[in-house]
């Protein structure tokens, strides 16, 4: 049955893509491009099984039966997702209302994916060993030449259209304020509220309270930093951060991970020895950080995703936990 066989397709390609979406925002290093690449091909390949899923759903849904709901629910989502992608990727929209297409496309995935789960609990494919065989292994290869064919169309037309999205950083975000910090959106990861802390009162804590640094002395170490902060909403922008670099203020202090701390609870966790590739910011482009930056002291993370940039840093703490013992996104 031809349809099965898509239906496993689409199964195999939709759990890449979640997995290389996911993956896109972990991985900080150069990396990341080739995860963005095969993410966009492992995307475009499920634009091109459409016409074929076409023909099952139509089958499908002339057969009124429970279920149905669910499918049309997965309809709409992984459509609704695709589309906002691709215009992301274009550039052309950049925000729809207080969403952006990104963002759009992230919240329906990730929806499309539980309500995936409730599809083919519903609607149940059963594999097969034959469906390993060699000839639809070659066919998976195709459906996948096929995804890159489209990628490589995609990526030619932004650069002979001259769109914004032909610019975009390896990872796939637009460049937002480089060199102009006051040009840089103010971005929270989940529910975090800006602080506007005092900075006369406010002091650093290391080493659980054994060093204090009020603002600053933490400027007079006077380390620079030209680092890439990347949003993964989708911005980003190169600054010359200034401040003190972690190595100097947990010297001699012995550890497997460095963790930062901010007056919210937020927190990440780094190895140890990241320490002297770390910065402790209380400047950007010459001027003290604004409260939406992170006043009186943010983390500068070099090759790092912007959630793992701390803003308003209570304390810095070393401890016997390797850096990879948390949630691999912050949960607040
Ligand atoms: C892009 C993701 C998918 C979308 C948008 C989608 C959508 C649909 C729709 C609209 C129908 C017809 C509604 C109905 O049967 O009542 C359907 C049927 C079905 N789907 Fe999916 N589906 C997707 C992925 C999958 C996956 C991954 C599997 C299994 C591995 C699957 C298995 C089936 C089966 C077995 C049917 C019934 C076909 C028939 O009875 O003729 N679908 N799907
Ligand atoms: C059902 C799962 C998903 C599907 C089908 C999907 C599909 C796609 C497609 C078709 C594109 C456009 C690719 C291109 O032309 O370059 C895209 C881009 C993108 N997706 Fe997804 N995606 C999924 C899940 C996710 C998740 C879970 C994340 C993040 C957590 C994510 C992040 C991104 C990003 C950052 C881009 C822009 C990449 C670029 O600039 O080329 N996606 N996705
Ligand atoms: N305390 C705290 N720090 C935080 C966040 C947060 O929500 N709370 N958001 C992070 C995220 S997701 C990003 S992209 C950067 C954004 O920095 P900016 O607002 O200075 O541009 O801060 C990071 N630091
Ligand atoms: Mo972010």
């Amino acid at each position: 049955m031809a349809g099965r066989r898509t239906n496993l397709a689409l199964l195999a390609l939709l759990v890449l893509a979640f997995v290389t979406g996911l993956v896109s925002w972990l991985v900080g290093s150069a990396l990341v491009r080739w995860v963005v690449i095969a993410h966009g091909i492992v995307g475009l390949g499920i634009v091109v099984l459409a016409p074929w899923k076409r023909t099952i759903a139509r089958r499908g849904l002339a057969r009124r039966r429970p279920g149905r709901g669910t499918a049309i629910a997965l309809a709409v989502l992984i459509v609704s997702s695709i589309v906002a992608a691709i215009i992301h990727v274009t550039g052309i929209v950049r925000s729809v209302g207080t969403f952006s297409p990104l963002g759009i496309h992230v919240a329906t995935a990730v929806a499309a994916i539980a309500v995936g789960v409730a599809h083919i609990l519903q609607r149940p494919v059963r594999p097969r060993m034959t469906d390993l065989s060699r000839r639809n292994l070659l066919r998976s290869g195709a459906i996948l030449g096929a995804g890159a064919a489209g990628w490589l169309a995609l990526a030619g037309v932004l650069r002979a259209t001259g769109a914004r999205g032909a610019g975009r950083r390896m990872t796939g975000s637009f460049e937002t304020g480089s060199g102009v910090p006051t040009g840089m959106p103010v971005t929270q990861w989940l529910h975090d509220s800006v602080q506007e802390l005092d900075p006369a009162s406010w002091r650093l804590h290391v080493l659980d309270g054994a060093r204090t640094y009020p603002v600053d002395e933490l400027a007079r170490f006077g380390d620079t930093l030209r680092a890439t902060l990347d949003c993964t909403g989708g911005w980003f922008a190169e600054q010359e951060w200034r401040g003190a670099r972690l190595d100097r203020l947990l010297d001699g202090a012995v550890g497997e991970s460095i963790v930062v701390r901010s007056v919210t609870g937020y927190s990440r966790r780094f190895p140890r020895s990241d320490a002297s590739a770390l910065l402790l910011a209380t400047h950007v482009g010459g001027a003290p950080l604004s409260a939406g930056h992170g006043a009186p002291a943010r983390l500068v993370a070099p090759g790092h995703r912007g959630f793992w940039w701390v803003k308003w840093v209570a304390a810095i703490d070393v401890s016997d936990e390797p850096w990879w013992w948390q949630p691999p996104f912050p949960l607040t």
